[in-house]
């Protein structure tokens, strides 16, 4: 078994490679919740639902974010309540777009959330709609919240940074609201534990594996089990492969490369999969404890992403 440490589109481009060269009942994916939020009371997961669209081949290929041949009438009729809502009102935000198909997902989730089911149960259900046989996992049912702490202007949840600010504000702080109160689910903590081997995807060090990083027990479970650890830069010639990483690491105290990518992960990964437009910076990556593993990481193609996903097992001693 193959377990995955997934944010959204990043991850999910790694995970359709890793289908290519391992059974998808052989992939399990503990996925970040820290961007979930609650718009006109309906419950989203963006990363559980941008993984599952991803694999199910309904993703908007463009916008890497909701549903393909999506439609957007709900979100037009919204539009009608902006000028009568109240001052002090939050209803009908009309920043974050949700798509007519899209809704259907949430009203989903919600309702099953009313009728008492758990987060693991929903999104086991969902990715089975959705023909799914990778094993998708939330990391936690409980609430974490990503609050993110924007220079002169303070503290606003993810999606209002992410999507209402568009990622452009600097950011001086990020925290995981109720993390240490959350438990890694069952199902999340025998993925980590039972694995062959677990591949840290792609995706944002600080807002997407950070809340995983931050419920109690992740760490210590993968330092423990480092040799079969192997991360996968996001960062590829010093840019974000896909959103803010690069400038975030940069605005957090960190070096916006491979390196300080390999900072981060070293305690609980004992190999950085990286560009080989960064393999100049290996030797930096080695001695701060990671071996370095240079492959095309810029996953343009299903061949580069099933490549990269080969060799990021066979880094963790997973030969396919
Ligand atoms: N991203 C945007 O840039 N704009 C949006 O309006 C937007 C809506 C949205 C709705 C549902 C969903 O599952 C994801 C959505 N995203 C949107 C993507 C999402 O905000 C980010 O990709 C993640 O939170 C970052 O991993």
């Amino acid at each position: 078994m193959i377990t995955v440490l997934a944010g959204g589109v990043g991850a999910a481009r790694f995970l359709s490679g890793l289908l290519h060269v391992v059974p998808a009942t052989d992939i399990t994916a503990v996925v970040n919740t820290g961007d979930d939020t609650v718009m006109h009371g309906l419950y989203i997961c963006p990363d559980l639902d941008t993984v599952t669209y991803t694999l199910a081949g309904a993703i908007d290929p463009e916008r890497g974010w909701g549903l393909r041949d999506e439609s957007w009438r709900a979100m037009e009729a919204l539009a009608r309540f902006v000028p009568v809502r109240p001052p002090n009102s939050h209803a009908a935000p009309t920043w974050f777009n949700l798509g007519d198909q899209d809704l259907a997902t949430h009203f989903y989730r919600t309702a099953r959330i009313a009728e008492g089911a758990t987060l693991t149960e929903i999104t086991g259900e969902i990715a089975h709609a959705f023909g799914l046989h990778v094993r998708l996992l939330p990391m936690t049912d409980d609430r974490v919240e990503t609050r993110v702490t924007v220079v002169d202007e303070g503290e606003i949840s993810f999606q209002e940074y992410f999507v209402q600010r568009r990622h452009s504000v600097a950011v001086s702080d990020v925290r995981f609201i109720g993390a240490d109160r959350a438990a890694l689910t069952g199902h999340a903590a025998r993925a980590l534990m039972g694995a062959d081997a677990i591949v840290i995807a792609p995706s944002n060090p600080l807002v997407s594996i950070g809340p995983l990083r931050a419920l109690a027990g992740v760490d210590t479970a993968l330092s423990a089990r480092r040799e079969s650890v192997v991360a996968v830069s996001p960062i590829v010639g010093g840019a974000a492969l896909k959103g803010p990483a690069d400038r975030m690491l940069g605005e957090l105290g960190h070096e916006s490369t491979v390196v300080g990518v390999a900072r981060l992960y070293a305690p609980i990964a004992a190999a950085l999969v990286i560009d080989p437009i960064d393999a100049h910076l290996a030797r930096e990556v080695e001695a701060v404890g990671m071996r370095a593993i240079v492959v095309p990481s810029i996953m343009s193609t299903s061949a580069i992403s099933a490549n990269l996903a080969r060799v990021a097992l066979a880094a963790a001693g997973v030969v396919v």
